[in-house]
Parts: C-alpha cells; sequence; structure tokens
C-alpha cells in the first residue's frame, strides 16, 4: 500500500473479498457479453466536476426520520470498511478485483432512521447524474459509499470524493460524485434508466437496455 490518504485506517484494515459474488447469479465471475479489462476507463456522461473538498456536503434526504448532511472529512470518520470487488461497466468491459474503501450503505440508511414505507432509492450526483436502485438492492453487501481506491483516495476521474458502488448490477447503478440520497415511497428512474437503460441492469442475466 503506497496510499497517504485518510482512506489508509480502513485500507489496513481487512479487506473483504465480494468477488464471488456473481455465485447468486450462476458459474462464470465474467457475465455474458463482456470481456475483462486491466485497464479501469472513465466514463462519465459530461466531464468530472470540479470539488472544492471544504464545501463538499453530503446529505441524506426523504422519508427519514432524520435528515442527514456530513461534511467530507465527517463522512471519512464514520465506520468504513475495504471490500475487494468485480466492476462491470454496461459497454462491455469488467474489471476484476478493485479495492474500494468507503461507507456501507446500511450504515447511512440506519442513521438516517429510514420509514417503513420506503420501497425506493434515488441517488444525485454534483453532474446532475442521477440512478435508482429499489431500497433492498442498496442495504446488501457490496453497495458502498466509497471514497478509497486500491489503497489512494478515489481519482476524481473515478467519482472521488465519493461514489457509490454496486457488484451486483451494472455500473451506472453507481453515482460518481454522489451527493444525494434520497429514500422515497415511490419510483423514480435515473438518468440513464429513463434513456433506454434496464432499470434492473443485472449484469448475469444481461439486462442492458429496458
Ligand atoms: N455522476 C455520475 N456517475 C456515473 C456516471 C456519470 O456519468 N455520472 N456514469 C456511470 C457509468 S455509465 C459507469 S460505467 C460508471 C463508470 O465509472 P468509472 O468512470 O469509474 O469507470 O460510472 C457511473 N456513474
Ligand atoms: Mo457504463
Amino acid at each position: 500500500m503506497t496510499g497517504h490518504g485518510e482512506a489508509d485506517a480502513a485500507v489496513d484494515g481487512a479487506v473483504e473479498d465480494l468477488t464471488d459474488l456473481y455465485r447468486e447469479y450462476g458459474d462464470d465471475r465474467l457475465p455474458p457479453g463482456q470481456r475483462e479489462t486491466d485497464r479501469f476507463p472513465v466514463l462519465s456522461k459530461t466531464g468530472t466536476p470540479s470539488v472544492a473538498p471544504e464545501e463538499f456536503a453530503f446529505e441524506v434526504w426523504g422519508a427519514v426520520d432524520e435528515a442527514l448532511a456530513y461534511s467530507l472529512s465527517e463522512f471519512r470518520d464514520l465506520p468504513a470498511v475495504t471490500q475487494n470487488q468485480d466492476f462491470h461497466c454496461v459497454t462491455g468491459w469488467s474489471k476484476f478485483d478493485c479495492a474500494f474503501t468507503g461507507v456501507e450503505f446500511g450504515e447511512i440508511a440506519d442513521r438516517a432512521g429510514v420509514h417503513e414505507d420506503v420501497e425506493h432509492v434515488l441517488f444525485h450526483a454534483l453532474d446532475g447524474y442521477t440512478t435508482n436502485l429499489p431500497l433492498d438492492e442498496c442495504t446488501r453487501e457490496g453497495v458502498l459509499f466509497a471514497y478509497g481506491y486500491d489503497g489512494d483516495d478515489l481519482p476524481a476521474d473515478h467519482g472521488g470524493p465519493i461514489r457509490v458502488v454496486t457488484p451486483h448490477k451494472y455500473a451506472y447503478k453507481g453515482a460518481k460524485w454522489v451527493s444525494g440520497v434520497e429514500f422515497r415511497t415511490e419510483k423514480e428512474l435515473g438518468y440513464w434508466e429513463k434513456r433506454g437503460y434496464s432499470d434492473t441492469a443485472n449484469p448475469w442475466h444481461e439486462e442492458r437496455y429496458s
């Protein structure tokens, strides 16, 4: 580990291996129609937004007991995990063994106190991107608000300071530069989901388009 970011604290702890998550869906680690790459391509609808770390706020609202707002340093003080995960982009590349450090979705949901009638989550990002998931697809293992990658701070092009990762879904379900999490009783489709990409987005079932 050559990192010198605050992510180190969690990176130095035990790394959980989530790369066998595919077994829920079949025998193949590489989903159908994907090819493995060693690179980590950057895919953004527009450019990388510039973020002043001191002004960054991570906010939680909607049908919750308590709306939350964290500065970046407050967020990085929350309990964190490091997980080895695979990453699958709907355009056809997969990157194995990405070490993401961050806060588990469930940790944030617990702190906010999600109302019983919430079934949907809409993630908001600084570039205007949104993406939606059912609540029960967010509270499962692997969904992180990641701020560390490979022992360092998550690079800005990959969504730093904080991005969502969703190893059981195509990666468009993981908002880079995530700034808000909205707990909803009714579904609202996100940016790509409105534009014809699959709402369910399971890579092993090749759910690419709706
Ligand atoms: N805010 C935001 N998040 C985003 C996107 C985006 O354009 N804006 N693109 C999505 C898509 S389609 C993919 S494949 C992944 C790409 O992540 P990467 O650039 O780190 O490879 O981010 C997802 N999250
Ligand atoms: Mo993508």
